[in-house]
């Protein structure tokens, strides 16, 4: 089993696109184990986002973010990650896949609705850096046995 560090960006919360999202990551029968909102600092963007830090939309990409809540959500799944960086789509958002929550939400290459992890190694990271151990929910769900194959692991 995999987790994924999902943040629902401004654009989502403003638009009321949240329960959308949430309802697509639930059909597909991933299981939430964390969630909550917070205002995001620029200490902690400035670590989520250190890899685009020399960009030139860098200052902006953090004004965006702390101009509302984000929501935080932590998915869990066989091969989460790939699976909900599937179901975000491209970047630009005028790339993705229709189908995709970008593709279907968003026409921005910035405002674009979700931030999901984008390895396995970054999502253990994002994981801590979003969410106090407390706060990771550890449950059984009787759907299981139908969600997935009794080979799957
Ligand atoms: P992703 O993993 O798809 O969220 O993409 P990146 O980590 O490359 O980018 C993080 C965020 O930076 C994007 F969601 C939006 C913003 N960004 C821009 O504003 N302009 C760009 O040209 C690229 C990224």
């Amino acid at each position: 089993m995999q987790r994924t560090v999902v943040l629902l960006k401004p654009d989502a919360l403003q638009r009321g696109l949240v329960g959308e999202i949430i309802h697509r990551l639930e059909r597909k029968g991933l299981k939430l184990v964390g969630l909550k909102m917070i205002a995001a600092s620029e200490a902690l963007l400035d670590e989520h986002y250190a890899h685009h830090k020399d960009k030139p939309f860098f200052a902006e990409l953090k004004r965006f973010m702390m101009s509302s809540p984000l929501v935080c959500m932590l998915w869990e799944g066989i091969e989460a990650v790939e699976v909900v960086r599937k179901m975000a789509g491209a970047t630009n958002s005028r790339q993705a896949d229709m189908g995709s929550i970008r593709g279907d939400f968003s026409v921005s290459g910035s405002a674009n609705i979700i931030h999901a992890s984008d390895s396995v190694e970054t999502a253990k990271v994002e994981e801590e850096r979003f969410f106090e151990k407390d706060e990771i929910f550890e449950y059984e769900t009787v759907l299981s046995p139908f969600l997935y194959g009794k080979d799957e692991e």
